[in-house]
């Protein structure tokens, strides 16, 4: 049925695996001002609190029980099993989608297990925090590496690719985003545009100006297994997962 799959994931789908959302009640941003660790700026002004911020991330996805869930491993299976072009996208700078085995996948705000070199723009994967001894091997003398992320007001990665797949895909499927950061929250636009069936998995109901053809209201964890398994066999995706 589908030949080109596009999928974008956001934070509900790290969510079962025990890492905190952004904007759902205890999510980060109530804890964080995003002013101050998610921009340019904030870190430019305070690289200690900003490093603190991404170091504590860096542990707890290292700490035993935050493993992918069934959602991330219905996505590597997907890739693996569908016959036909796959482009998984993740908002997500975890790394359980490749945990999970997912291979064909771009981190478009970046990956928490990276540093980079603010100079060259190398990235150098952590074996130690973020800190003033933390340089970079690539220039003399070292530079203090950055987290790999993308912060507001700075270019996401890979999107050239993105566009590209987008305009190219008849099914795009979005899980557990809140569609309100850019240019993310605009690809179900693009995926429309161009004729796409375009779906949104996602534990709130939809928003009354929902631009998705189709929403599925639920856990990713207990949707995707049951989705994934829908597309392989062939089926269009109906409301009934
Ligand atoms: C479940 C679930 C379960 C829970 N199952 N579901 C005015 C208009 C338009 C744009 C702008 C504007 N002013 C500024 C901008 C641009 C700005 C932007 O979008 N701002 C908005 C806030 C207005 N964007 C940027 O600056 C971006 N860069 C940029 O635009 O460059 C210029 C450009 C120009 C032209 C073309 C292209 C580019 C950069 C954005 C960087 C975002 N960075 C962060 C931090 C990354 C590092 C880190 O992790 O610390 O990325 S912010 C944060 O939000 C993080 C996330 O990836 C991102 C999205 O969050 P997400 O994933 O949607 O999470 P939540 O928490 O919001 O939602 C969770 C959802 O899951 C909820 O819906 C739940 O219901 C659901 N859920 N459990 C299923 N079990």
């Amino acid at each position: 049925m589908y030949k080109r799959i596009v999928v974008l994931t956001g934070a509900g789908i790290s969510a079962e695996s025990g890492i905190r959302t952004f904007r759902d009640q205890d999510g980060l941003w109530e804890r964080h001002h995003i002013e101050d660790v998610a921009t340019p700026e904030g870190y430019a002004r305070n690289k200690e609190l900003v490093e603190a911020f991404y170091n504590d991330r860096w542990q707890q996805l290292l700490s035993a029980g935050v493993e992918p869930n069934p959602a991330h491993l219905a996505l590597a299976r997907l890739e693996k099993e569908f016959d036909g072009e796959f482009l998984l996208i993740t908002q997500n700078i975890d790394n359980l989608h490749e945990r999970a085995g997912s291979f064909k996948l771009i981190h478009m705000h970046g990956e928490l297990v990276k540093g980079r070199c603010p100079q060259s723009g190398q990235t150098f994967l952590l074996t130690e925090p973020f800190g003033p001894d933390h340089l970079c091997t690539c220039c003399i003398p070292g530079q203090r590496l950055r987290p790999h992320v993308v912060w507001f007001g700075e270019m996401p990665l890979g999107l050239d690719r993105i566009q590209f797949a987008l305009e190219e895909c008849d099914l795009f499927i979005a899980i557990g985003t809140s569609g309100t950061v850019y240019p993310a929250a605009g690809f179900v636009d693009t995926a429309n545009h161009h004729g796409a069936h375009t779906v949104e998995v996602n534990l709130a109901p939809p928003a009354r100006d929902s631009e998705f053809q189709l929403h599925l209201t639920g856990k990713a964890g207990e949707i995707m297994p049951t989705l994934v398994g829908q597309i392989l066999s062939g089926e269009k995706i109906s409301g009934s997962c």
